[in-house]
C-alpha cells in the first residue's frame, strides 16, 4: 500500500537530507541551505592521476549532506551526525587540529579560503551521509568538496569549480597529509547522472561518457578493511614515480611525468633502475595506456573487453604496484571464478573495495558466495553495495527537501 510505495520512491540521499535538516532544526532556527557531495568509483585508471595520466570515474549515489546557514553571533559551530560531535572553528585562523581529525578535512578548505583573500561569514552547519568511511569511495573528497561547495553558496563568493576542486585537494595534501592526485575531487564535483568522466589529470579537460550497462550493475564488495599503511604506502608509490621519471629524463629530457612515457620506453632502460621502481613505472604507464584503450570498448558498447581490461589492472596493481591486499586478491579472484565480466582492487588500495561489473542475473548468487567464501577465508563480514552513477556536488533541489516527510 502506501507505506511501500513511499519507501520505494525515497531515495537514500532523502533519508539523510531528513536526519541531516531535522538535527539542524533542533538545534537552530534558522532556514538552511542544503548541499549533496557524492562519493566516487572508478572504473579503470588506478594510480594514474598523479602522474599525468588519464582515469574514469564516477560520482555515485552514495553521499554527504549538508545543511548550512549563517550564525546570528560571532560563532561558529560545525556538528558531525556520524561522531555525534561538535566542533567549533576559528574563521580567522582555521589551523589543523589533533581531534576530532574530521574537523581537519573542513579546516583545510576553510584555510584555502581565507589564503585566497575571502572573508567567510560566522555559520552553523550539520552534516551527515552513508560513505563508507576508509572503504575507497572518497568520504574525504566529499567532505572537502561539500564543504567548499557550501562556504561558496553561503558567502556568495562566486569561486570557479575547477578552482573549489584544487582546494579540496590542497586540504587533503596539507591539512590531512595524503598527497593526492586530482580525481577524488574532481569526480565528487563535477560527477553526472549516469554518466563516466574520462578525464586527462594534465589538462583537467574532460569528456562525459554514457554508462550503458544494460544487463549489468555495478558492485563494490567492501572488504571492511584498511591496512595502516594506506598513506604512507601512497607517498611513497608518488616518490617512486618521480625516481622513474629523473631516470628517463637523463634520455628524455622532455619527459615531465609518467604521461609522457611508454611502457617500452621503460623496459628500454629498465636496468638503470631500482626493480621496484621499474615495476612501479611499468604498470602507471601500461595503465595510461589501457585506460586510453577502455574509452574506446565503452564507446563501441564492448563491456567484455572493459572487464577484461579491469582484471589486468588488478593484476598490474597486485604484482608491479604493490597496493593490493590479500583480502582484494581473495574477492577479485571470486569474481574470476565466477566469471563476473570485470572485477578489481578500487582507489588507493591495502582495503577498501573491489569493483565489479555483474550481469544482473548474477547479483544475488555473486554476493551471497562472495559473502560466504570471504568469511570462510578470513573470518570477516563482506558488505556488498549496488551503487548507481548519480550528479556530483551540488544544492539539493527544494522539492526533494520538501518531499521527505510530507
Ligand atoms: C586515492 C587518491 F586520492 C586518488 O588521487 C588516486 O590517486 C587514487 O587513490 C588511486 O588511483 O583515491
Amino acid at each position: 500500500g502506501f507505506t511501500f510505495y513511499y519507501f520505494k520512491n525515497l531515495l537514500d540521499v532523502d533519508f539523510i537530507a531528513q536526519d541531516v535538516i531535522s538535527k539542524f532544526d533542533a538545534l537552530y532556527a534558522e532556514e538552511p541551505l542544503i548541499i549533496r557531495a557524492p562519493g566516487r568509483i572508478n572504473l579503470i585508471g588506478e594510480h594514474t592521476d598523479y602522474n599525468d595520466g588519464f582515469v574514469m570515474p564516477a560520482a555515485i549515489d552514495k553521499e554527504i549532506v549538508f545543511a548550512i546557514a549563517p550564525s546570528p553571533d560571532e560563532t561558529s559551530s560545525i556538528y558531525s551526525l556520524s561522531y555525534s560531535e561538535f566542533f567549533y572553528p576559528n574563521l580567522k585562523e582555521p589551523a589543523p587540529v589533533t581531534a576530532p581529525k574530521w574537523a581537519n578535512y573542513l579546516l583545510g578548505v576553510m584555510r584555502q579560503l581565507v589564503d585566497n583573500g575571502h572573508t567567510l561569514k560566522p555559520f552553523r552547519c550539520v552534516f551527515g551521509g552513508n560513505i563508507p568511511a576508509g572503504s575507497g569511495l572518497s568520504s574525504s573528497a566529499a567532505l572537502e568538496t561539500g564543504f567548499a561547495f557550501a562556504l561558496n553558496e553561503l558567502n556568495k563568493l562566486n569561486i570557479p569549480t575547477q578552482k573549489m576542486i584544487h582546494m579540496a585537494q590542497w586540504a587533503e595534501h596539507n591539512y590531512v597529509g595524503v598527497k593526492c592526485g586530482i580525481m577524488d575531487q574532481f569526480a565528487s564535483m563535477m560527477g553526472a547522472d549516469n554518466k563516466v568522466i574520462l578525464l586527462d589529470c594534465r589538462s583537467l579537460e574532460y569528456k562525459y561518457s554514457p554508462l550503458k550497462l544494460d544487463n549489468y550493475s555495478i558492485v563494490l564488495c567492501n572488504t571492511g578493511v584498511k591496512h595502516s599503511l594506506v598513506d604512507s604506502e601512497y607517498n611513497t608509490r608518488r616518490a617512486e614515480c618521480e625516481q622513474g621519471v629523473a631516470i628517463l629524463q637523463r634520455h628524455y629530457p622532455e619527459v615531465k611525468s609518467l604521461r609522457d612515457v611508454t611502457p617500452e620506453m621503460v623496459d628500454k632502460h629498465k636496468s638503470e633502475m631500482p626493480g621496484k621502481v621499474y615495476q612501479r613505472c611499468f604498470y602507471v604507464t601500461s595503465e595510461i595506456k589501457r585506460v586510453q584503450a577502455a574509452a574506446f570498448d565503452l564507446t563501441n558498447d564492448d563491456l567484455e573487453a572493459f572487464g577484461r581490461k579491469m582484471y589486468e589492472t588488478h593484476e598490474g596493481l597486485s604484482s608491479l604496484y604493490e597496493v593490493s591486499c590479500p583480502e582484494l586478491d581473495f574477492l577479485v579472484g571470486q569474481a574470476k571464478n565466477a566469471q563476473i565480466l570485470g572485477s578489481r582492487m578500487m582507489g588507493g588500495g591495502f582495503g577498501g573495495c573491489t569493483i565489479n561489473i555483474v550481469p544482473n542475473q548474477q547479483v544475488e548468487s555473486f554476493i551471497s558466495s562472495a559473502t560466504a567464501a570471504y568469511k570462510k577465508a578470513f573470518n570477516l563480514d563482506l558488505i556488498a553495495y549496488i551503487v548507481h552513477v548519480k550528479s556530483g556536488t551540488g544544492l539539493l533541489k527544494k522539492s526533494e527537501k520538501s518531499a521527505v516527510g510530507s
